[in-house]
């Protein structure tokens, strides 16, 4: 039976459009499953969405969208972003999804009647983005959030509590005891030393908004969104139902999360702390990795000014993108994205290096022996070097795959490729073709194809559309792509080489740094505007929209974004709308104003106040403006 392995990302939140800090664990994890698959392993690779909390819901609110209608519609484009980058995933879990949440329940539930988790009541420092509360001690200038400088606010709530205090000996046991479960090594120091500071009992629920899961036994509390997402890596795999995927991939050979930096604590402690209290064993390894930054500093989703994937992939191809990410951010340490270097490793590594080896020795192929050679017997003073240089990197490749280093790993693989280069400068095939016997020619061709076969082996997990042109081009047969046939002299001969066509054209950096600068500089499409596939009359007509008269309006009490309006629409009743306009408008300059309603939208309450339709109103980057219309009355039909 084969090995398993099952690897996870974090569930992103869609607190916005994703960009290549959360594009780059994605590609990590896939080519990670492919080099797995590839070895042999039997592979599960799990991704998903983290639907629920303040955060979400204020993005939607934001959006103008119900909660539901915003994740659904962020959800759908973060697959098509995967798609983009080739993204072999086996699972995407939505926490909004039935089969997550039942999990959640019973674990909640479980943990109160065992009583791990108790009511109590909370004051703090809340951070919305963060999704956590710090006391005033943790807190920066301004009671601003230690991990990402946002104001906080103050709550005070009824809350319930995972006695995380009770489990804090049995985690650091467990984590001096199995030294590899926190990589690399610098985090798992960490983590020893923020246990060994004492854990407080962590608030585990939240009753100042809905958009969560509800605790069975008290509904008014939602479970908190940490401790309702970290189970998605279990309740994905069934567990407590159908399990099979449970006992196969989490209770088999390899389970790895791959985290960032700053989502830790939530995996090193929280995560294997309620496995402890539930008695689920803990079966995974932790890695986590650095950040990519920008010249500026970090990168958000939410504030925007992010550096976003399509650009690269539809300018540049997909694998020069997947080799830049995979290649530049060192081990657990942070990097720069930087557009200037992403250019000339697309020029050096790509072009120079791997380009030109390819061009070159299938030209002299076709040159020399129309494209057909055969191992021969007539070594030269540099076929051992070479030689050596092939068994040397497979074993170090092998090592930083299995270390979850695909940057060495890729190192490796370019010392091979520099190698090859300089043995045709070495041999100089163009001065031996001028010799009758074709022999030696033939050899140092046959060192280079295979060299060049080895190289497109080892690059199938990260470049997969480069490795399998090379292997077009070389007409490889897939007896001999496989890691089984990562033998130096495995191909016997070479038959109806294609001459290549340029696989990375050299490229001018000035000129491509003007256009990628120009569009980075282009703010990112809000999630709302890209143009919504084509609807048919009778879809529109389906929208009763209507003449509303402002006749109040008034701040929302929870969220300063808010205006809850009361508006006639020519019925019996006036009815009250929430929009996301009180950055734009005073409720004073609202009142009297004719604005027109969708009026037949279902109704949904916002931040707990109910709104029976919607303003329309008009956006881009700087302004927001609510459409009006002055002659017409209240309830008049709007075609
Ligand atoms: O944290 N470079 O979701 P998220 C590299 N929902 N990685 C980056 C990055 C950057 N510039 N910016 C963000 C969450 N990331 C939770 C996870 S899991 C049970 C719940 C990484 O969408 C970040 O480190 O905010 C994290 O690992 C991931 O993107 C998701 O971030």
């Amino acid at each position: 039976m084969k090995p398993t392995f099952y690897i996870t990302t974090p569930i992103y939140y869609p607190s916005g459009k994703l960009h290549i800090g959360n594009a780059y664990t994605t590609i990590f994890c896939d080519a990670l499953t492919r080099y797995k698959k590839l070895n042999g392993f039997d592979t599960y690779y799990l991704t998903g969405m983290d639907e629920h909390g303040k955060k979400v819901e204020t993005s939607a609110i934001k959006n103008q969208k119900s909660p539901q209608d915003y994740v659904d519609q962020i959800a759908e484009e973060t697959q098509q972003l995967w798609a983009l980058l080739g993204i072999q995933y086996d699972d995407f879990i939505r926490t909004t999804e039935k089969r997550h949440k039942t999990v959640v329940q019973t674990f909640f539930e479980k943990l109160v009647e065992q009583k791990d988790i108790y009511l109590g009541e909370y004051e703090g420092h809340y951070c919305i983005h963060c999704e956590s509360f710090f006391t005033e001690s943790q807190l920066l200038e301004n009671n601003a959030c230690p991990d990402c400088g946002r104001e906080t606010q103050k709550l005070k709530e009824e809350s319930y509590f995972l006695k995380l205090s009770k489990y804090e000996k049995k985690l650091a046991d467990y984590i001096r005891a199995n030294p590899d479960f926190i990589q690399p090594e610098t985090r798992r120091n960490e983590v020893l030393a923020f246990i060994e500071q004492g854990l407080n009992d962590l608030s585990v629920s939240r009753t100042t908004f809905d958009w969560g899961i509800k605790v069975v036994s008290n509904p008014k509390h939602v479970v908190y969104v940490w401790l309702d997402a970290l189970t998605n890596y279990i309740s994905a795999l069934g567990y407590g139902s159908e399990d099979a995927k449970y006992q196969k991939y989490w209770l088999g050979d390899e389970v790895l999360h791959v985290v960032g930096k700053d989502i830790l604590r939530f995996h090193a402690i929280y995560w294997p702390i309620m496995l402890m209290a539930l008695e689920i064993p803990i079966t995974f390894k932790l890695y986590a990795h650095g950040w990519y930054l920008m010249k500026d500093g970090k990168m958000s989703k939410s504030k925007g000014g992010a550096i976003y994937p399509e650009v690269f992939v539809e300018r540049y191809g997909l694998d020069a993108f997947r080799y830049y990410m995979l290649r530049e951010l060192p081990f657990g340490g942070d990097g720069l994205f930087a557009p200037d270097a992403f250019l000339e490793r697309l020029n050096f590594d790509l072009a120079n290096d791997l380009g030109n080896l390819i061009n070159r020795t299938t030209a002299m192929t076709e040159q020399y022996f129309k494209g057909v050679v055969h191992q021969k017997n007539a070594p030269n003073d540099f076929d051992f070097d070479v030689e050596k240089t092939v068994v040397d990197t497979i074993a170090q490749y092998h090592e930083a795959m299995d270390a979850y280093h695909p940057a060495l790993a890729l190192a490796a693989t370019w010392r091979l490729i520099s190698r090859l280069n300089k043995y045709v400068d070495e041999t100089t095939p163009w001065v031996l073709a001028k010799a009758d016997d074709k022999a030696p020619l033939e050899n140092a061709m046959y060192h280079l194809l295979e060299g060049l076969r080895i190289v497109g082996i080892l690059l199938k997990p990260i470049m997969p559309s480069t490795s399998e042109s090379m292997f077009k081009i070389l007409n490889v047969e897939s007896s001999s792509d496989t890691f089984e046939s990562l033998i130096f002299g495995h191909k016997g001969s070479y038959q109806e080489i294609q001459r290549s066509i340029a696989l990375f054209p050299r490229l001018d950096i000035d000129v491509e740094l003007k256009a990628l600068n120009s569009s980075l500089e282009t703010p990112p499409a809000p999630v709302t505007q890209p143009m919504a596939p084509e609807v048919s009359i009778d879809d529109f007509v389906k929208l009763d929209l209507r003449v509303g008269l402002i006749k109040a309006c008034k701040k929302h009490p929870d969220a300063d974004k808010l205006l809850v309006s009361e508006v006639d629409c020519g019925e019996e009743k006036t009815r009250q709308i929430v929009s996301g306009i009180a950055q734009h408008y005073t409720p004073e300059q609202m009142v009297g104003k004719k604005v027109i309603v969708v009026a037949n939208l279902k109704p949904v309450k916002l931040r707990g106040e109910l709104s029976e339709g919607m303003l329309l109103a008009g956006s881009n980057e700087k302004q927001l403006e609510v459409v009006s219309v002055d002659h017409l009355n209240p309830g008049d039909k709007v075609k």
